[in-house]
């Protein structure tokens, strides 16, 4: 137990706080083949995905689980290529199936986050020039306002695009996403394409649901230096770069900041620290740091994601509460944080890892379909209810 309040009266988070976990279609509905991931996987270049998780049938009992644990928010994603499975022809059933899913998170008091693309697209789109094409942005606002036309009266809490430099560097820059190209320039222009698609999305949907709240969820690094003058420097440019210039460009043009944190960079001597089953380091602390970096934007912020690869849940319950406690600081010096959203509810779909990776909170057997809460789950719980770190 941190410092960071001890006894119940000292509760750190306010009541209302959102607690929760979150999910992508892809990763976890099972049956989506109409994608370039889906597409991609016919052809070996990645993992197949194909029934996952079974949570497009699954949502009930897993909204079941979520709620006996204490959340009351929950962030899903809308899969794009089942709303629009041709250019410009919209399935109505679709947007009734995640208009149930909406009603189920509310029907159990869990405040629902939904955004709009989580990194797979629909095939039509890809082959027609994906976000290359200069009419991207405008085909991609269409969709969105499309949607929140329909379910805007069904959920508050809207998100564009997830992570949208990491898309653009797995898909355009590391090459190991669709379309699978490595390029610096192409990197650059889809960045930009993204901040255009984002910002036209915002206006067409404020202008017909004017009430909604519009952000992204942005993945941002703690990167940081010894004292040496060039470490500093990269370590500033980076800074600006991959945490800043998005932000930035769309600041006038989002309602809140959704923020996913998962990796430091030090720029100087490495640190000797535990490691995820992403080999990814563990360290809190970088969570208190990008959220300090975050209140110049004077906007509420909502962690959308933050969570470990630990399929023998023995570090899980530590990662939690050490990062909680870097949100319970960052809130006490004033940081506009109004949620936390573990990465992820359900084991799932790790993208070019596939299903070996662990994240969820439930455990989930892909054969069965079995859902098993991990000791860890428990944790989170207990955290929720307290109130305190
Ligand atoms: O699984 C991903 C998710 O799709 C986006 N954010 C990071 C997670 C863990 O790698």
């Amino acid at each position: 137990m941190s410092n960071l309040g001890t006894n119940s009266n000292d509760r750190i988070f306010p009541k209302g706080f959102l607690w929760g976990s979150a999910t992508a279609s892809f990763q976890v509905e099972g049956g989506i083949e109409n994608n370039d991931w889906s597409e991609a996987s016919k052809i070996g270049r990645v993992p197949v995905c194909g029934g996952a998780t079974d949570h497009y049938n699954r949502f009930e009992e897993d909204f079941d689980i979520a709620k006996s644990l204490g959340h009351n928010a929950h962030r899903f994603s809308i899969e794009w290529s089942r709303i629009e499975p041709e250019e410009g022809k919209f399935d109505e059933s679709e947007i009734e199936h995640y208009r149930s899913v909406l009603r189920a998170l509310r029907t159990r008091g869990i405040v629902p986050f939904v955004t709009l693309w989580h990194f797979t697209l629909p095939i039509w789109f890809v082959k027609n020039g994906g976000f290359e094409r200069r009419e991207a942005p405008e085909i991609f606002a269409r969709y969105c306002s499309y949607v929140v036309e329909r379910l805007g009266r069904d959920a508050e809490y809207f998100m564009t695009i997830n992570e949208p430099l990491v898309w653009a560097s797995g898909s355009f820059l590391r090459g190991n996403w669709p379309p699978f190209e490595k390029s610096f320039s192409k990197f650059i222009k889809i960045k930009s394409r993204l901040e255009s698609a984002h910002i036209l999305a915002y206006k067409r949907i404020k202008d017909i649901a004017p009430w909604v709240r519009v952000g992204v969820a942005k993945h941002n690094i703690y990167f940081w230096s010894d004292n040496k003058p060039w470490n500093m420097f990269a370590s500033f440019v980076m800074n600006w770069f991959w945490n800043e210039s998005f932000l930035n460009k769309i600041s006038n043009y989002q309602d809140f900041i959704g923020l996913n944190h998962y990796f430091h960079k030090k720029f100087g001597k490495a640190l000797n620290l535990p490691k995820t089953d992403m080999d990814w380091d563990i360290f809190p602390e970088g969570l208190y740091h990008i959220l300090l970096g975050l209140k110049k934007y004077e906007k509420p912020i909502v962690i959308t994601e933050s969570g470990i690869a630990d399929e023998k849940d023995l570090q899980r319950g530590e990662y939690i509460r050490g990062h909680i406690t870097s949100v319970a600081r960052a809130l006490k010096e004033g940081v506009p944080i109004f949620g936390f959203l573990y990465w992820s509810l359900l084991d799932n779909y790790e993208w070019s890892f596939g299903f070996t990776k662990k994240f969820g909170l439930v455990e989930v057997d892909y054969e069965t379909q079995e859902r098993k809460i991990r000791p860890s789950a428990l944790i989170y719980k207990e955290i929720i209810e307290r109130g305190v770190v």
